[in-house]
């Protein structure tokens, strides 16, 4: 045989067996759907909303990490109504999506519609929040952080500066979505850690439903109502931020006069607290991205997971978020 012609028949066989890889790696890659038709895995993303600096983040991480995978993204934004979310998902199970995810807006009412998605053998991922379902099979697993933990860490730090505080320490908090996981467990978490000592007083607790235009709208109510508010706990930056606008406008100074305490710690949260205007701050990791995608290529192929990842975090104080804020990426 010539060399010519061997090469020819080589070049062949390498081209067949390509393709053949390819078409191998295409099918796998589509798994029980048919939503993407390139065969790419198709997830099915209902998103909270838009309603902080952490959801911004959130999102932006959820969509790079879905293109750097290579997975076909439909995202939905429920503008943090329940209803939209269940609609979308249902969307998603009409449209044979390979994977679900979804961050439930609030913990409860969830069966029906993860019983529908277990009944079309659809996969469900839950990031950052939880549900309460009882039945834990309705879903593959949770990625997301604990928010009791940051909840306590945030009230283990009050107990600490006010050690020595001579007469009662009066508390507003500014409560999240109201029957969401975060504000739950926040509260939850914080009330735990300042339990044992009756001189830490929580007077007043409402939601600012993780908004900034309604931290500043409750703060306004809670400043009118009590005239010595000592600290502020906000379950969220964004609701401290708005808050600090209702403090200053009330001729108080933020973080000397009020001391502020928060989660999340995105940018205009860290600036405030490296401009003294916050006091302290426990970290909620919105780039839950690139291990989304991670569980999704998982969860599809039908491999096991665990029941439940959590998110390493931190806490920060005025002189750690100076030193953080230049490398900070969201
Ligand atoms: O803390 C808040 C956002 O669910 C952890 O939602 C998330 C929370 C976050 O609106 O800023």
């Amino acid at each position: 045989m010539s060399t010519r012609r061997t090469r020819t028949i080589v070049a062949a066989l390498a081209t067949v067996l390509l393709a053949g890889s390819m078409a191998a790696c295409g099918n796998s890659d589509t798994g029980g759907g048919d939503g993407g038709g390139d065969g790419k895995i198709v997830l099915g993303f209902s998103q909270v909303g838009a309603e902080s600096g952490w959801r911004t983040a959130n999102t932006t991480s959820i969509k790079d990490a879905a293109v750097e995978a290579g997975i076909e993204l439909k995202f939905d934004d429920a503008q943090q109504k329940q209803e939209n979310q269940i609609k979308a998902i249902r969307n998603f199970i009409q449209q044979k999506v390979d994977v679900i995810a979804f961050s439930p807006v609030v913990e409860s009412g969830w069966d029906t519609v993860l019983k529908e998605a277990k009944d079309a053998g659809i996969p469900v991922i839950l990031t950052d929040r939880a549900v309460d379902s009882a039945d834990k099979t309705l879903y593959k697993t949770f990625l997301g952080s604990d928010f009791v933990k940051e909840g306590r860490l945030a009230g283990e730090w009050l107990v600490e500066q006010t050690k020595t505080a001579a007469g009662p320490v009066n508390i507003v908090e500014l409560q999240g979505t109201t029957g969401s996981a975060p504000a739950n467990d926040r509260k939850e978490g914080f009330a735990a850690a300042i339990a044992a000592n009756p001189n830490l007083k929580i007077v007043a607790s409402q939601s600012g439903d993780f908004k900034r235009a309604d931290g500043k709208q409750v703060m306004e109510q809670f400043l009118k109502a009590n005239p010595d508010i000592d600290v502020l706990f906000a379950h969220n930056d964004d609701m401290g931020l708005g808050a600090l606008e209702a403090i200053t406008a009330a001729g108080k100074v933020p973080g000397k006069d009020i001391t502020i305490i928060t989660i999340d710690a995105v940018k205009d949260g860290m600036q405030a607290l490296a401009d003294g205007k916050f006091n302290f701050i426990a970290e909620c990791s919105p780039l839950l991205g690139p291990q989304l995608m991670e569980l999704v290529k998982k969860v599809e192929a039908g491999e096991e997971v665990p029941a439940r990842i959590e998110t390493e975090e931190t806490t920060f104080t005025q002189e750690q978020a100076r030193e953080a804020l230049p490398n900070r990426k969201y």
